[in-house]
């Protein structure tokens, strides 16, 4: 076993890549802007500076070595991290208490934590400096302290290359190619970028004060479904455990600021399961389609393909997304019933969804199926703001007509969770062990590609399971090169929805914390196939009689 030591203590060296993550391990909690551990090292921010006998080092791209003696708290460290802040916080808009990530920003806790009382140089970035364009994310330049989080988040693991830095010296900024808006680049609205930003350079685009005017209208019934992935993504803003399931208390906070009824997308996700099924079967019988079929669920994955991959868009599922699905359901049901003005509204934690709902694939005579796309973070805000103590709020169940749903829906937030609950429809063995069996054939885990093979009658079914879009490309080149896959699900965002773009920030612990709630949620619900949803057999027999391609399927332009 090898040693070195951190401010004269000893510590083991077990494999750590960098001094950084030695640091941490011991508890020292090193400050850093452009660290993470999904991304290549950049080491421009230098706030984890560390002294070694050799001088100041880096201490994220330093390789640990036995016998090092590593300083992480001198005067001379204290001196230099003040210092960085103060230039940064020279050259950025400061108007901290408006932005969009007060309160979870970075540079204003690392400020707060060093003591930074006055800056000594003139601020040369006074005024916002706004892209408004996409429907998605918000980008201020005037807030950006350059350390390219967002840019190796969309090139590296998203493979999307909407941003890149631009210009030299002072005068670099990050911009998309030609410096279009950055609505008219190929960005897929993912939001990833935003959840990595330690600033508010990116932000989630603010719906919360359309909403609250749609809840003070006595006019208007206001309807609402939660997203799988918002109930365990709340995290400690909200007094909840990390991965915590808080479905009960939502539907609670959701009642008590004025929504009219409240559902939950997996009854949306049920329906995807079935119709998403019924299409893969159509296709092995048929037999001569081009394979594979990708899920359609994830807008940042469809936007994806269209603007990359148009020639596979024949092989994207023909299914709405559940959000979509529930929605075109909710409308109907309303209509049917002949209710006064009623609009929808979405809680998710995807900032694409915000996009998708804006499609005009998704919009009716009477307007967008889901008016409104509030994210986790929005969602908190708006809670925060109504002066709920969520943590002691009752819970409360979802509302009728539409109050069942599965525990195959609610695995659809995390990676792998579509295909399971697929193969749980195709399954012919419906007992419980065998509902468990495939639990452990390779679709769990937030690995970001899986792969495997299930038996289906006389043959097997080759699946993989992708999350990233970066690693949707590299299949994708497989499957070009000649590689045979049945069904692919993609999410966009790595592990899934669980660490969408728009829900509070979470480091790998409590992404898998998150994922262990959703499967926790799972293994507590009484029905855990999709095709067991008595709500199904009656929309099937009643609303949806006649009208399932209507309201259940899409035909993006190919
Ligand atoms: Fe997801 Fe969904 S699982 S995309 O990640 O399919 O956003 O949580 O709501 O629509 O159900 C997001 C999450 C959803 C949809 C569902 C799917
Ligand atoms: Fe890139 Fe996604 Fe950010 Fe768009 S939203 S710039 S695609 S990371």
């Amino acid at each position: 076993q090898e040693f070195l030591t951190i401010d004269g203590i000893p510590v083991a060296i077990e494999g750590e890549k960098n001094i950084l993550e030695l640091i941490r391990k011991v508890g020292i909690k090193l400050p850093t802007f452009c660290y993470h551990s999904e991304l290549s090292i950049y080491g421009a921010c230098r706030m984890c500076m560390v002294e070694t006998p050799r001088g100041m080092e880096a201490a994220c791209s330093t390789p640990p070595k036995a016998g090092m003696d590593i300083r992480t708290n001198t005067e001379r460290l204290r001196k230099y991290r003040k210092m960085i802040l103060e230039l940064l916080l020279a050259n950025h808009c400061r108007d901290c208490t408006t932005c969009g990530n007060n309160g979870s920003c970075k540079l204003q806790d690392l400020a707060m934590r060093f003591g930074i009382d006055r800056v000594r140089f003139p601020n040369t970035a006074a005024e916002p400096k706004l892209d408004e364009s996409s429907v998605s994310i918000v980008r201020d330049q005037n807030k950006c302290i350059l350390c390219g989080d967002c840019v190796r988040m969309c090139n590296e693991v998203q493979n999307v290359g909407a941003i890149d830095f631009a210009h030299r010296g002072a005068k670099m900024t990050i911009s998309t190619a030609f410096e279009v808006p950055i609505a008219e680049s190929p960005c897929v609205g993912c939001g990833q970028c935003a959840a990595v930003c330690p600033t508010g350079a990116i932000v989630v685009k603010n719906d919360t004060a359309r909403v609250w005017a749609l809840l003070d209208d006595p006019d208007v019934k206001v309807t609402a479904q939660i997203a799988p992935a918002v109930r365990v993504g709340l995290g400690k803003e909200m007094g909840m455990e990390p991965g915590e399931n808080a479905i009960g208390k939502l539907v609670a906070a959701l009642k008590h600021m004025g929504f009219d009824e409240v559902y939950d997308t997996s009854t949306g996700a049920d329906l995807t399961v079935l119709e998403e099924s019924n299409e893969l079967l159509r296709r092995l019988e048929e037999g001569e389609h081009d394979w594979p079929l990708f899920t359609s669920c994830c807008p940042a994955w469809v936007q994806f393909c269209e603007k990359n991959y148009p020639e596979l868009m024949g092989n994207v599922s023909t299914c709405k997304s559940p959000m979509e699905m529930f929605a075109a359901v909710i409308r109907e049901n309303n209509r049917t019933a002949g209710r006064r003005k009623a609009v929808h509204v979405a809680i998710m934690p995807c900032t694409a969804k915000k996009f998708e709902a804006a499609r005009s694939e998704f919009c009716s005579g009477e307007g967008q199926d889901v008016e409104y796309v509030l994210t986790t973070q929005e969602l908190i805000r708006m809670v925060k703001e109504s002066g709920v103590v969520f943590s002691e709020l009752v819970p409360e169940a979802v509302d009728m007509p539409f109050a069942y749903k599965t525990g195959a829906g609610v695995i659809f937030g995390v990676t792998g969770g579509v295909t399971e609950a697929v193969l749980r429809r195709l399954a012919s063995d419906k007992s419980a062990t065998a509902l468990k069996t495939l639990a452990f054939q390779g679709v769990r885990g937030l690995e970001g590609v899986k792969e495997t093979t299930v038996p289906y009658g006389e043959r097997n079914l080759r699946i993989a399971i992708v999350s990233g879009l970066g690693n949707a490309s590299a299949l994708i080149e497989r499957i070009r090169g000649g590689e045979h896959y049945d069904f692919v699900e993609v999410m966009a965002c790595p592990n899934g929805c669980i660490s969408g773009g728009g829900q509070p920030f979470a480091h790998a612990e409590e992404q898998a914390e998150r994922s262990e709630g959703l499967y926790k949620a799972d293994q507590v619900s009484r029905i855990k196939r999709s095709e067991e949803n008595p709500l199904m057999m009656e929309l099937y027999g009643g609303l949806l009689k006649g009208k399932v391609h209507e309201l259940l399927h899409v035909e993006y332009p190919l």
